[in-house]
């Protein structure tokens, strides 16, 4: 591990009110969840056009849920690593430190996280495909295996579908404007993603224009990485650890 760039961040946090972290897959690959694009990515042996879009499930919603429900029973397996564990412990520690994720898996909520923005929804939750106007619109679902083959709706009885974000859908409005409000900050750390898919991707020259410090933790390099003002070339679950000890250590 960097132990300058661990050190140069950790003075950084020390002084700063005002963090934000953006988090990706990578985050919770130790836990034993798989990225999407790494060399062991879900997107390997699954294409993403084939599966994450509305396209996809419009015309075989069968298969998309089969991946829903397999993805499912394996991250239900899985526990926060330490890289979780420590954000959360941020959050409760930190007024002004915020996680934004584009995790669907929820293991940042289960480590405890606070106020969490979840810009890719979640997968233990559904909502109705036709939209229809049954309130909650979308609904926690943790049954394993799934409920049927193809779950319905819990207001209409028409067809459910996971309550996550597809390519080609808009985000939440809500979480956009909050996510968009953290990258007003004074460090802005993003960590396990790739920093390819937007608008995620674009909070990191937003925080940049705003004048926060930024900071890559990522195992390989990233479009971002040579944008950033510092890198940490490490897995997240040993550097955040790092550097929440010199944190701790400096509050002694
Ligand atoms: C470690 C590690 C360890 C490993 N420690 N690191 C602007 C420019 C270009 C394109 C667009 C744009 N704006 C919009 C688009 C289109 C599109 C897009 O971004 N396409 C690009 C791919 C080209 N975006 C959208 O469609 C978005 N919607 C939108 O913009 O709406 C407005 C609109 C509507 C209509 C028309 C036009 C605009 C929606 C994007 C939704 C993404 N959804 C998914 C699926 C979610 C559901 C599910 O999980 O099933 O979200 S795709 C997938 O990618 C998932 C992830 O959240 C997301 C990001 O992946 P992430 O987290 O970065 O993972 P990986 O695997 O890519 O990277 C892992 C990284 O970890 C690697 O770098 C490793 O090195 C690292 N790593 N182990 C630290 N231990």
């Amino acid at each position: 591990m960097a132990d300058d760039a661990i050190r140069a961040l950790a003075a950084r946090l020390r002084s700063a009110g005002r963090v934000t972290v953006l988090t990706g897959a990578g985050v919770s690959a130790a836990s034993g969840v798989p990225t999407f694009r790494g060399a062991d990515g879900l997107w390997r042996r699954f294409r993403a056009e084939t599966l994450a879009t509305p396209e996809a499930f419009a015309k075989d919603p069968q298969l998309v849920w089969e991946w829903y429900g397999w993805r499912r029973e394996l991250i239900a397996a899985c526990e926060p690593n330490p890289a979780h564990r420590v954000l959360a412990a941020w959050t409760a520690r930190h007024e002004g430190w915020r996680v934004v994720t584009q995790n669907v898996d929820d293991l940042h909520l289960v480590a405890g996280t606070r106020d969490l923005i979840r810009l890719h929804g979640s997968i233990w939750e559904f909502c109705c495909w036709d939209g229809c106007d049954g309130r909650p619109g979308r609904w926690t679902d943790t049954c394993l295996p799934l409920p049927a083959p193809t779950p319905r709706c819990i207001h209409c009885g028409g067809l459910a579908r996971p309550a996550v974000v597809w390519f080609g859908e808009s985000l939440d409005p809500g979480d956009t404007r909050r996510a968009s409000a953290a990258s007003s900050c004074d460090v802005f750390i993003a960590t396990g993603t790739s920093a390819v898919v937007y608008p995620a991707a674009g909070f990191i020259g937003e925080a940049r224009a705003r004048g926060a410090f930024s900071v890559e933790i990522n195992t390989e390099a990233t479009p971002t990485s040579s944008l950033v003002d510092l890198t940490i070339h490490g897995r997240a679950e040993e550097v955040f650890p790092a550097v929440d000890a010199l944190l701790l250590n400096a509050a002694c």
